[in-house]
């Protein structure tokens, strides 16, 4: 009897437990996000905001990433139940080719303000349907924020002409104070888009088919490039980047266009000039989207996350604390960045046929000739294997292959005068002996 009233208890503890854990865990929202990529205090307005539109209690857990490749080898590997992430576009595309997606059901919203469908750009809309041919990836994920690579750079130190070409990473003038993003994706592109000139003006090549090109010859001609930059290489930065460039440890930064206007906004503050360009030759365009994956255990709360995200309040607020650029096109997220004393720049293109003349910052919003030189990224699927090795053969070696060469030349030479002059040596012994 005792025996059987001590497993009852043990089963109705059990039970309580299963189910307090289950409860929990509905009132936790787990957040995977780039650092430094939302404003201050927005966390806590969501959950104060979910309560007043659900009723219930949320709590959200956020972590950061800095690398892309970093956030999603942990997704693969499914050890954490993380209910919302934000990659970029190519990482949206190969979590959506393996199948770690749920689908997006707005439904769960009820009569709740769906922000995420009234503030959607066609632009937005048009190069999320570029990620995946065959699904739309507007089903599975809402962007977040956008915008360009390119570089940063001192005018104090670099001419606007020098930092046109990416040529600049490998200037032996700014030796020592170039950094790179380390995002391998990121440098690979407008690298092989600089190694690729003659074929992309000859029309051999289009820019959107480099952006598959992950053969072991562009692998190559990138890795040697990169090795050839690298002793002037200051660092090889996650995040970091945007404030040695505003302490001028650094002049020349291959960075993001959301970090060049945190930087540009900081080093004005403390009197140093930045500036921001895409090279001429082009470059990429990137997105970063909320995706659900499929292990996420709250859903529901995910979306209003994402929805709040797209409250256009909450969308400037994000972006003035980040420099990043919502991908919202509200008119009031435009109306919160027109400056009067900019040059007016056609926005057409994300904001529709009213803001073909608006006085906007052209590094947030690039005019259309620099979008039309700028390609999205794609999957490289088991490739990417490649590059990642690629990239630590280039960030790992402290010796690049040309210093190699000289080296073993300096010891092939060092032997031969070795062996030649003992043999001389042995000659003029013997010929002595001789006499
Ligand atoms: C911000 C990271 C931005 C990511 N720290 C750009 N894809």
């Amino acid at each position: 009897m005792n025996k059987i009233f001590k497993s009852l208890l043990c089963a109705a503890a059990l039970f309580c437990a299963c189910g307090l854990s289950a409860k929990d865990r509905n009132n936790i929202l787990k957040v995977y996000n780039w650092s430094d990529y939302i404003a201050e205090g927005v966390i806590d307005e969501f959950e104060q905001w979910y309560k007043e539109q659900t009723g219930e209690d949320i709590e959200v857990v956020y972590m950061t990433f800095d690398v892309n490749e970093a956030m999603l080898s942990k997704i693969e590997k499914g050890h954490e139940d993380y209910d919302l992430v934000c990659p970029s576009d190519y990482i949206i595309e190969r979590m959506l080719n393996s199948g770690l997606l749920l689908p997006l059901d707005y439904a769960v919203l009820g009569s709740t303000p769906n922000y995420i469908a009234e503030n959607r750009s066609p632009y937005i809309e048009k190069m999320f349907r570029e990620i995946n041919p065959e699904i739309d990836a507007n089903d599975y994920s809402v962007a977040y924020m956008w915008g360009t690579t390119g570089i940063i750079y001192n005018t104090g130190y670099v001419s606007a002409e020098e930092a046109s070409t990416w040529d600049i990473i490998r200037n032996p003038k700014f030796a020592g104070k170039i950094l790179i993003k380390d995002a391998p994706r990121d440098v690979y592109g407008p690298v092989l888009i600089y190694l690729k000139q003659k074929e992309l003006a000859s029309g051999e090549v289009t820019l959107q088919e480099l952006m598959y090109d992950s053969s072991d010859e562009s692998l190559a001609l990138v890795q040697d490039y990169l090795l050839q930059c690298k002793s002037g290489v200051y660092g090889w930065e996650a995040d970091l980047g945007k404030e040695q460039m505003t302490k001028e440890r650094a002049y020349v930064s291959l960075n993001w266009s959301g970090d060049a206007v945190w930087a540009i906004e900081e080093a004005a503050a403390v009197g140093v000039e930045l500036d921001y360009c895409v090279p001429e030759e082009g470059s990429t365009v990137w997105f970063d989207g909320w995706v659900i994956p499929k292990y996420a255990r709250n859903t529901k709360a995910a979306t209003f996350f994402i929805n709040f995200m797209c409250r256009p309040d909450i969308a400037i607020r994000n972006m003035e604390e980040t420099g990043y650029v919502a991908s919202n096109a509200a008119w009031e997220v435009l109306e919160s960045q027109i400056d009067e004393e900019l040059e007016p720049i056609d926005l057409s293109y994300f904001f529709g046929p009213d803001a073909s003349s608006v006085r906007v910052d052209p590094i947030l919003y690039p005019d259309r000739a620099v979008i039309e030189r700028c390609a999205l990224e794609h999957d490289w699927g088991n490739d990417t294997e490649k590059l990642l090795s690629m990239w630590q053969t280039v960030k790992g070696s402290r010796t690049s292959t040309s210093t190699l060469v000289v080296i073993l030349v300096v010891i092939v030479c060092a032997v031969a005068y070795f062996v030649i002059s003992a043999q001389s040596k042995k000659n003029r012994k013997r010929s002595r002996r001789r006499k």
